[in-house]
């Protein structure tokens, strides 16, 4: 691979070798399966087949809320898919999700199973469907769905450009590094300046556009992406930091967090979730860490 200012981009780009850095071995240049496989399928009427990365636990956080709120019917299994491992090419999976990347939501309360993916459009399915967190008023919901696609848009500038380029790719390339972190500097600088003025992303309650944003940007001003916290100096950016602090708090946050994790403290981690008492056992574990 050349990364130098001697590279002259061919006529026609091939795949003809393999692009390095940490995703090298499940990036390719098409769509579709590689490999037949069904996808499991729970008691419960949502099924989750995702992964504990930020765009993941978007929905595991609304999830947990909604059972926070009690609403009974939002009672989901959370399947683990290892992307690592190229599961997300499964024929099953593919069904479920196209476009190969984790979440993917299947909906199995009704006559036919409704796929769902793509976390803002999971996000936005459920908020309606359990009429929670999505304010009804025409103002507030715009202000929400704007802050929603807002996030949609950032965030690949940050994970996809800052995060690939500061922390996977095999070379550093200064001007990637400085391109992207200047955006995401100016993108927490955005939300900064809101969040000076507006409790929550989206006014005075908590929405789906927090739910959203809070496992990239809370993430990133909590030190959890890329080691990236002090390159970016997040500590600067207050009102982002006393709203991550203030989403932290929430049990259903905490809850989300640990679901389809596969780092971090064992006791953080709950791979699968099937039923609500799943994490009582993690709880245990903890204790008995902390004993030991
Ligand atoms: N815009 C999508 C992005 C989803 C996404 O990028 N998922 C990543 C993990 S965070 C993934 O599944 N990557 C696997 C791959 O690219 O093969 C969403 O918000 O759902």
């Amino acid at each position: 691979m050349t990364s130098s200012p001697d590279y002259v981009p061919p006529k026609v780009w091939t795949w003809n070798k393999p692009s390095g850095g940490r995703f090298a071995t499940i990036n390719r240049p098409i769509a579709g399966p590689t490999h037949d496989k069904d996808l499991p399928v729970g008691r419960h009427p949502l099924q989750l087949y995702s992964l504990g990365t930020p765009n993941g636990v978007k929905v595991t956080i609304m999830l947990e809320e909604l059972l926070a709120l009690g609403r009974r019917g939002a009672e989901y299994d959370a399947w683990l898919i290892r992307i690592g491992d190229g599961d997300q090419f499964g024929s099953g999976f593919v069904a479920a999700n196209p476009n190969s990347k984790i979440p993917a939501l299947v909906d199995r309360s009704g006559p036919t199973p409704i796929r769902v993916f793509e976390s803002g459009s999971i996000l936005l399915y459920l908020a309606e469907k359990f009429g929670a967190f999505l304010p009804a008023e025409t103002g507030a919901r715009a202000e929400c769905l704007s802050w929603l696609f807002w996030q949609m848009g950032a965030a690949p500038y940050l994970g996809g450009g800052f995060g690939h380029f500061y922390a996977y790719a095999p070379t550093k390339i200064e001007y990637a590094i400085d391109r992207f972190a200047m955006e995401v500097k100016r993108q927490l600088d955005v939300l900064d300046r809101r969040l000076a003025e507006s409790e929550y992303i989206a006014g005075g309650t908590y929405t789906i556009a927090d739910i959203a944003i809070f496992p990239w940007y809370g993430g990133l001003a909590k030190g959890w992406l890329y080691g990236a916290a002090e390159f970016l100096s997040v500590q600067d950016y207050k009102h982002v930091q006393r709203w991550a602090d203030m989403l932290l708090e929430r049990p259903a946050v905490k809850r989300g967090r640990m679901v389809n994790r596969i780092s971090g403290e064992p006791s953080s981690q709950l791979h699968e979730r099937h039923d609500a008492s799943d994490f009582a056992t993690k709880t245990q574990d903890k204790v008995a860490a902390a004993a030991s």
